[in-house]
């Protein structure tokens, strides 16, 4: 081995050790997560709040969407929202025992000191909440029944409803998620919302959300966020979907 060889090979092991314990701790997470209970998910301040599992593994929705987004999105950025929501209401007995869902629907009666963290960590809790069981690979690839009859008669067809969902999420400026909801007598809505703002804040019931934040996309999309909105389509999991507007509707 010359002495240019040597130089380069001890240059590489200099830049990959610190690299190495990480990547274990990623492998070993990725083992143990699809199987784990929300006690042992990554490790969270106590707090009325938990990280839920994600429910399926990393890769489950390859190719579609890539198992590191999956991973890093789930046990890093969903687990910060976590983390900080819980660090906003500890100790504070105006909303103690409140549900994640009572914070952001009223919004306006959580204490105004801690409102703008509830408002970004709990939306962002619960938006991710909603975005990971609302995924699956090889399911239903249309709404059937009368789901599928409202959406047809709010958007004349699937294909209605789909050039509208991606319009708004094309149109968000930022960071922010695409949403179909419904209100109260379930009538259907194509929206947008900034940052982490739940549709809950506006007094409708969130049915389906795709994140549009770059986090959710650029590992594997860059910049290409039409190509990431389409690859969402084919893992939507229209039962679940229509199982929220039902609920919805009764109210
Ligand atoms: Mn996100």
């Amino acid at each position: 081995m010359d002495r240019r060889h040597a130089m380069k090979l001890i240059a590489l092991g200099a830049a990959t050790l610190p690299l190495a314990p990480q990547r274990v701790f990623a492998l070993a997470g990725a083992a143990a997560a699809p199987a784990a209970a929300p006690a042992a998910a990554p490790p969270a301040p106590s707090g009325p709040f938990t990280l839920p599992a994600l429910g399926y593994a990393f890769d489950a929705l390859e190719p579609h969407f890539d198992a590191q987004t999956m991973q890093i999105h789930h046990d890093k950025h969903h687990a910060a929202y976590v983390n900080n929501l819980n660090k906003a209401v500890a100790g504070r007995a105006e909303v103690a025992g409140w549900t994640i869902e009572q914070l952001l629907r009223d919004l306006g009666k959580v204490p105004e000191d801690i409102r703008t963290a509830v408002r970004n960590h709990g939306g962002g809790h619960h938006n991710h909440s909603l975005f990971w069981t609302s995924l699956k690979k090889g399911g239903p690839a249309a709404p059937t029944g009368t789901f599928a009859e409202a959406l047809a008669k709010t958007f004349g067809s699937v294909e209605g409803f789909q050039s509208k969902f991606d319009a708004a999420a094309a149109a968000v400026f930022g960071s922010g998620w695409a949403w179909l909801a419904a209100d109260s007598t379930g009538a259907l809505k194509v929206l947008s919302t900034p940052n982490q703002d739940s549709p809950l804040t506006q007094g409708l019931a969130p049915l389906l959300g795709l994140d549009v934040w770059e986090h959710a996309y650029y590992l594997k999309f860059q910049n290409r966020r039409a190509e990431y909105v389409t690859a969402f389509h084919s893992v939507v999991d229209w039962d679940v979907v229509a199982e929220r507007h039902a609920a919805a509707t009764k109210g």
